[in-house]
């Protein structure tokens, strides 16, 4: 580790950086040194209808775990994206929308914003959503899309916002965890050409949920087109809804700790939880990273190639960047439709300064070589970034050299839903660049490396990380269940948050990710709980057992592996193999869709039943000679049954 090439920072970027690395050095000791007096100076470039005069309560001690920032603020988010900066950017574009089949767009002022989410916002109200009530978000990446959170910020409204990729029975559940009064969807949605059926996925997941239905209302954009079936009294066309409105909105004043969204995120165990952020400190948080981590300034065209459905839309097409009055773009489409050459064009077509995206996307465009960005000028670029999962050091250097033409310096920014925003991250005026390394912490950010017995390592070391004290941006809770959230992150280790990453320090101090050391895979970027896709395998009529893990695949990071035990009397064939993948990509989503599937008489078990997964990541990996111990198992014989029928990759 002490041999890795170094990058410098470029001139170009200490140039025009709000950080050089001597006032990220003294910034970052100040936020450690008095956090409550670095927050409550920072606090500020959020507008408080009510300032605050609390700064930071916080606890992790197991039992009385809380997270208070600026308790006694009142402020409203959609307010602070939208109404401050109308004086000066009312004709600023906010998103320029970039649709899925080229020479689709349309610019969207912060006026033409403004108005929209008034109008959605009297919309709700009049169909009787209010402060505290909960509405299901599920949309494709249009402007409707920031719309629709925005509006229910300004009404005290919590959104929960469903990826549109998500099936009917996912979408279904997760309504009702956080008991929806209205859903807000599209007809259909478009990506790479492919449509999905949205209102009928809604239609389907609300008819599933039968007398458990919490749904109202349901808010109907008009997008694609065909059509759809309409339930009287409960479906609105969002067009239909917003016509009769006034362009006018009061902001609802909420407590900087009133919720402001739930996202849904896999965990080791069972159903997906219901990450809870607030209001005050997430918008600080929001907003702060976007301007320092990206080195955003008044003027830049900034693109997150993201999806609104994960936090990283939520974050950083949304918030962040409406807080800050940037201009934004948003793509509806993928990197790889109508060519592999969009996202150059896409760059091109609007000068973008500032480019977010993700290692599958670039790992997928690396595979045809330099023709995604042949005939691309891409000059326009000053900062790249990357989010989701470790960024491996063959597709930092494509895009470094590609993509930034080696003058951009790339942001690898580790962070998580339940963070809110980025915890650790290069500051691209700042911090020499090693690829691989998503580098240091944020400020006030206090990132460790513990052993599996909780000992705090010193100096270079590899480990569990976790985070000493709490940030601005951290979630408050598990909705509905704060048992839970004590329980996934402060119970493994006393008095530190766990995040379920292993890391690396190095000799500088710098940090390495290595991926999840819980039962949670990422797959191109996407969370994926194993014990979500056991279920719904186990659900299946022919499976009697089933086991998932991760492995290394070259293109997804990680590609899922399912072992599989038939039910008695089941014949395993290659049709029953695929009606398996199939029930998985409708019970769940096409991204949980198996890779491998590998039928087994039976699985290696301990001898209390547990499956050991140590053993099948080993035999996926095809690292089937350093087994370890497989003295505990209840059954040995059945390891070599599953090493002897190891699927090729
Ligand atoms: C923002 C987001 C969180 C998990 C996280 C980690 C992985 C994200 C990373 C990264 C290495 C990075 N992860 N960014 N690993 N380097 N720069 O992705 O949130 O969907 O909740 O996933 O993703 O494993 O714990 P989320």
């Amino acid at each position: 580790m002490t041999h890795q090439s170094v990058y410098p920072v470029p001139a170009s970027a200490k140039e025009r950086t709000w950080a050089d690395n001597d006032t990220y050095l003294q910034m970052y000791r100040a936020s450690l040194d008095n956090p409550t007096a670095f927050w409550a100076e920072h606090g500020k470039r959020i507008d408080w209808f009510k300032p605050f005069t609390e700064v930071k309560d916080t606890s992790f001690a197991l039992g009385e775990v809380h997270v208070n920032w600026f308790s006694d603020g009142t402020l409203n988010a959609s307010y602070n994206c939208l109404d401050r900066h109308l004086p000066e950017k009312a004709n600023q574009v906010a998103y320029y929308w970039e649709g899925d089949e080229p020479g689709v767009q349309k610019a969207v002022t912060y006026q033409e914003l403004y108005d929209e989410v008034c109008q959605l916002a009297n919309g709700m109200r009049a169909l009787g959503v209010g402060k505290g009530d909960r509405v299901t978000v599920y949309l494709p990446m249009i402007p409707q899309a920031a719309v629709a959170l925005l509006a229910c910020a300004r009404i005290g409204a919590i959104h929960s916002v469903v990826f549109a990729g998500f099936s009917p029975d996912a979408l279904g559940s997760r309504i009702v965890d956080c008991d929806s009064k209205l859903v807000i969807t599209a007809d259909q949605a478009l990506r790479g050409a492919r449509m999905t059926a949205l209102k009928d996925n809604t239609d389907q997941a609300i008819a599933h949920l039968g007398k458990a239905n919490p749904v109202k209302h349901v808010i109907v954009v008009k997008h694609v087109g065909q059509n759809i079936d309409e339930h009287p009294g409960r479906d609105v066309w969002y067009h239909e809804l917003l016509a009769a409105q006034p362009k006018h909105c009061e902001p609802e004043a909420m407590n900087a700790e009133d919720p402001l969204f739930i996202l849904y995120t896999s965990g080791s165990t069972g159903k997906p939880k219901g990450v809870l952020h607030t209001t005050g400190g997430y918008m600080v948080w929001a907003s702060m990273t976007h301007q320092y981590v990206f080195d955003y300034h008044p003027g830049d065209i900034y693109w997150c190639a993201a999806d609104v459905g994960w936090v990283t839309g939520h974050t950083y097409i949304v918030y962040g960047p409406l807080a800050n009055g940037a201009t934004s773009v948003m793509f509806e489409g993928v990197p790889t439709y109508p060519s592999v050459k969009r996202i150059a064009q896409i760059v091109d077509k609007y000068q973008v300064n500032i480019l977010y995206t993700a290692p599958t996307a670039i790992r997928a465009l690396m595979a045809h070589g330099t023709a995604p960005v042949d005939g691309s000028s891409l000059t326009s670029l000053k900062v790249l970034g990357s989010v989701g999962e470790p960024i491996n050091p063959e597709a930092w250097h494509w895009y470094h050299d590609n993509v930034g033409k080696g003058r951009c310096p790339i942001v690898d920014t580790w962070w998580q839903t339940e963070t809110g925003g980025v915890l650790i991250t290069p500051l691209p005026g700042a911090t020499a660049l090693k690829p691989g390394s998503a580098t240091r912490p944020f400020f006030g950010v206090q990132p460790a490396i513990v052993d599996n017995e909780g000992n705090l390592l010193e100096g270079t070391c590899e480990g569990n990380l976790v985070l000493l004290d709490s940030w601005p941006g951290q979630m408050r809770s598990v909705y509905g269940d704060h048992e839970r959230f004590e329980q996934t992150y402060f119970s493994t280790y006393k008095g530190m948050y766990f995040t379920g990453d292993g890391a690396k320090r190095d000799d500088d101090g710098y940090y390495w990710l290595t991926g999840r050391v819980d039962d949670v895979l990422n797959v191109s970027g996407h969370r994926l709980g194993t014990a979500e896709i056991e279920s719904c395998l186990v659900a299946h009529e022919a499976i009697a057992e089933a086991a998932v893990v991760g492995y290394p695949h070259d293109l997804k990071g990680q590609g899922i592996y399912v072992f599989i035990a038939p039910r008695v009397g089941v014949e395993p064939s290659d049709e029953l193999t695929k009606a398996v993948r199939d029930w998985v990509r409708r019970e769940i989503s096409p991204i949980a869709s198996p890779d491998l599937i590998q039928w087994a008489p039976g699985l290696p078990k301990t001898r209390s039943g547990k499956i050991m997964r140590r053993i099948l990541r080993k035999i996926a990996a095809n690292e089937h000679d350093s087994l370890g111990d497989i003295s505990t198992l209840a059954d040995p014989s059945v390891v070599e049954h599953l090493i002897n029928n190891r699927l090729n990759k």
